[in-house]
């Protein structure tokens, strides 16, 4: 077994009626359950952040989806989300958690987000995920979750870079489209990178 599925930040915050909802976010979970059933080894990932954070808008006293051009690229400022211990962090109540092997908490460093599972947003610092696969083999993995243009991107992107083979299952992952065309665009730098862009009929039948 040298595959495994890993499940980016199905949150309720990033779910309809969530602080930082992306469009649709609840409509992949039962793809997502169906996935997780099927998989021996997955992860799920957590966005989970303390109050104040640096990708908040709110700490820096500016508007929600404004850019900070201190950063280089210019990183875009969030409403508050996933804080730890709330229930917008919690995973969606209809996530089939318990099939998971590991729950891997992320962004929790006041000063530094972190979008990749891998790598924090320094893109140096690794969050030890990279190692908890390799340790085990796995030499491919598919990633789902949310959301496309941001957590899932970096995720896959950093899979890539660790020279993991990476499958992106497209019905299982949304976008947030702040400027629209963003989560068709994620995906095309994710196959230009080398990812491998399925469905999961293709996965869930085997072929
Ligand atoms: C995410 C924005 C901020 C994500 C997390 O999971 O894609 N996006 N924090
Ligand atoms: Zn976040």
């Amino acid at each position: 077994m040298h595959s495994a599925l890993l499940v980016v930040d199905v949150q309720h915050d990033f779910c309809p009626g969530g602080a930082l909802a992306v469009p649709g976010g609840d409509t992949i979970i039962p793809v997502v359950n169906a996935l997780l059933r099927k998989f021996p080894l997955s992860v799920l990932t957590q966005d989970w952040h303390p109050p104040m954070h640096c990708s908040f808008a709110s700490s820096r006293g500016m508007a929600a989806f404004s850019l900070d051009t201190s950063t280089n690229p210019p990183s875009v400022l969030w409403p508050d989300h996933c804080v730890a211990g709330t229930q917008g962090a919690e995973f969606h109540h209809s996530l089939e958690t318990w099939h998971a092997a590991l729950i891997l908490r992320k962004g929790m460093r006041k000063e530094l987000d972190s979008y990749s599972a891998f790598f924090e947003n320094d893109g140096v610092t690794p969050t030890g995920l990279g190692g908890w696969l390799a340790e085990r083999g796995i030499r491919h993995v598919l990633v789902c979750g949310l959301a496309t243009d941001y957590c899932v991107r970096a995720t896959a992107l950093d899979a890539c870079r660790l020279g993991l083979a990476v499958s992106i299952i497209t019905d299982a992952v949304r976008a947030v489209d702040a400027s629209p065309g963003d989560g068709v665009r994620a995906l095309e730098a994710m196959r230009a990178a080398g990812c491998r862009l399925v469905t999961s009929v293709e996965i869930l039948e085997g072929a």
